[in-house]
């Protein structure tokens, strides 16, 4: 592992009352000694390599027959299938009965969750190029039955998520649909059965890549995020960040003077409440700036854009959780371009 120390790359907006420094560029290859503010990352060995499908997309982790290991399923976009593994808990998985799982046309994302109320875990996937969704309902042993296909919009392409949104107690479906310029939510009733939310899909400006929930202004209700990267999808419009609000009486509406400029070619998301205010924050990381933004939205409903820190080249995945035990939120940013990950511990 090397560790390289940079820079306190800081902010400190006024009233965000919290800095970053990026401490730390983990590079997963080798060991750096005497650093022991440094978390060792564990070392990672290939266990066993299993044969799935053509151009396997997202990868999603759930127990599917409730013996309480995790099992994966890997989306399969050009064999139009998922495949499912079941795992033993000790590291080793078995392809579940009727697996690979025909799929819809060109699933590239996937989604686990309970969506008819009988405890077994079912699914969702994307179509790339019917623009539906397709769910599968789980017999609790690892195999899945084509239940049905709803409708989203345009390209639901790699962001296909499974919440309850509004809060009733069954799973909905949110989708961005990177060719739709808007966000699908379909309402769950419990029983395995979805509709449009009244008035979806919700404008959500062009090109929407990635999507996160948060409560943005704390007003109980579910907000949804979504980044707009046009610079890297081939289109025209403005790169950054979409807040949609959830309004009281059901539906979203986008935040004022969206999308808000971020850095350039925001591709991925995360919310969370960083700074302890009870109101969640909005973190983005910039692919070709380098960068990682944050946005809390003001209680006069703008969005802040704070361009945090350079973090590395083309950062992408991003993750929010508390590494170091201070029960301050710390972020981990993937630098798809430097093969590292870069760690900012909240100080
Ligand atoms: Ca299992
Ligand atoms: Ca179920
Ligand atoms: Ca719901
Ligand atoms: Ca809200």
């Amino acid at each position: 592992m090397t560790v390289t120390l940079r820079h306190s790359d800081t902010v400190v907006p006024g009233h965000l009352k919290m800095r970053w420094i990026l401490r730390l560029i983990v590079s997963v290859t080798a060991l750096a000694p005497n650093h022991t503010w440094a978390q060792v990352p564990p070392r990672y060995a290939i266990s066993t390599s299993f044969a799935v499908g053509q151009a396997p997309g997202s990868v999603v982790l759930a127990d599917l027959n409730r013996d309480d290991n995790l099992d994966i399923i890997v989306a399969n976009e050009q064999s139009h299938s998922l495949t499912i593994l079941l795992g033993d808990g000790i590291g080793q998985f078995v392809a579940a009965p009727g697996s690979p799982v025909p799929a819809g046309h060109m699933p590239n994302d996937v989604a686990a969750a309970d969506f008819n109320g009988d405890g077994r875990a079912d699914l969702v996937t994307d179509g790339w190029e019917t623009d539906e969704v397709e769910i599968l309902l789980g017999d609790g042993r690892g195999g899945f039955a084509a239940h049905a296909t709803e409708r989203v919009g345009r390209h639901p392409y790699q962001r296909v998520r499974a919440w309850d949104v509004n809060r009733d107690g069954n799973v909905d479906i949110v989708t961005a649909n990177l060719r739709g310029a808007g966000v699908t939510v379909l309402l769950g009733d419990g029983r395995g059965e979805f509709q449009n939310a009244p008035r979806s899909p919700f404008a959500a400006n062009p090109f929407p890549t990635a999507l996160a929930r948060g409560d943005f202004n704390s007003d109980g209700h579910v907000d949804l995020a979504v980044t707009n990267s046009p610079s890297n999808s081939g289109g025209q419009g403005q790169d950054g960040l979409t807040v949609l609000l959830a309004e009281p009486s059901g539906g979203w509406r986008s935040a004022e003077d969206t999308p808000v400029p971020t850095g350039a070619a925001p591709t991925q998301i995360a919310a969370g409440d960083l700074d302890g205010d009870g109101r969640d924050e909005i973190v983005v990381s910039n692919m070709n700036s380098g960068t990682v933004s944050t946005a809390p939205l003001e209680t006069n409903g703008r969005i802040l854009i704070i361009e945090t820190t350079r973090v590395g080249r083309h950062p992408k995945g991003i993750a929010i959780g508390d590494l170091n035990g201070d029960r301050k939120p710390d972020l981990v940013v993937a630098n798809n371009g430097d093969n590292d990950i870069a760690i900012l511990l909240a100080q």
